[in-house]
């Protein structure tokens, strides 16, 4: 098969976010499968890692007397408070033992200071200081991006609403991403996706040439 000139990128593809791990998606490990398959068909694909520090300011545990899903108010405004999860050289930030992580060709590492988080694969939670993904991919021409990896309602959403914005295409790959899906908030992510031009597909019809 031809390989495609347009980027995928996996987000998150982490212990953390996988069954066992501090923030689980419940089918986790059921997309790593497919996101190999796709990785094994793009020419460039670049993987995002949340990189935390112990006591990042989107931990729970950084504020006394506040709890995990609550949320509190950072230099940025509005956060959610989260459990520990993807801190820096520990396992649960390790990529998930089967991602094909040898074939992908970038790593953009996030939430890397302990005063920001970022859940998008391109801005951090101020919604302006960039991770440099959309400079890389200008720079490379690229002007097609395939999205997937976890979770879809949180860093894929603001991943690909983001890339929308930067004016790239965007092809979110559904059968290679997992939802968390609290309060229905997978349904509005969907919602929020179609209206903002996201093109949502799945990895048959991007592997056999049709999206
Ligand atoms: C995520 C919580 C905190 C995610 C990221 O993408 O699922 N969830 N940071």
């Amino acid at each position: 098969m031809s390989k495609f000139p347009a980027m995928l990128v996996a987000v998150d593809v982490q212990n953390d976010f996988c069954p066992g791990g501090a923030l689980p998606v419940q089918t986790g490990n059921d997309i790593v499968p497919v996101v190999n398959k796709l990785i094994q068909n793009f020419s460039h694909t670049v993987l995002t890692q949340e990189w935390h520090p112990a006591g990042h300011l989107a931990f729970a545990s950084s504020h006394p007397g506040k709890h995990s899903f609550g949320s509190t108010e950072l230099s940025y405004g509005h956060q959610v408070l989260w459990p520990d999860h993807c801190v820096q050289g520990t396992k649960g930030a390790e990529f998930h033992p089967d991602l094909l992580v040898t074939n992908c060709e970038t790593i953009i590492r996030t939430g890397f200071r302990r005063t920001t988080d970022s859940y998008s694969a391109f801005f951090e939670n101020d919604k302006s200081t960039p991770t440099g993904l959309g400079g890389y991919m200008r720079e490379r021409n690229v002007k097609t991006l395939y999205l997937c990896g976890l979770a879809t309602d949180i860093c894929v959403l603001f991943s690909a609403l983001d890339a929308r914005k930067l004016g790239f295409r965007v092809y979110l790959v559904d059968d290679a991403c997992g939802g968390i899906d609290l309060h229905g908030s997978l349904d509005a992510a969907y919602k929020e996706m179609a209206s903002a031009g996201v093109v949502v597909t799945n990895s048959e019809k991007v592997l056999s040439g049709r999206n």
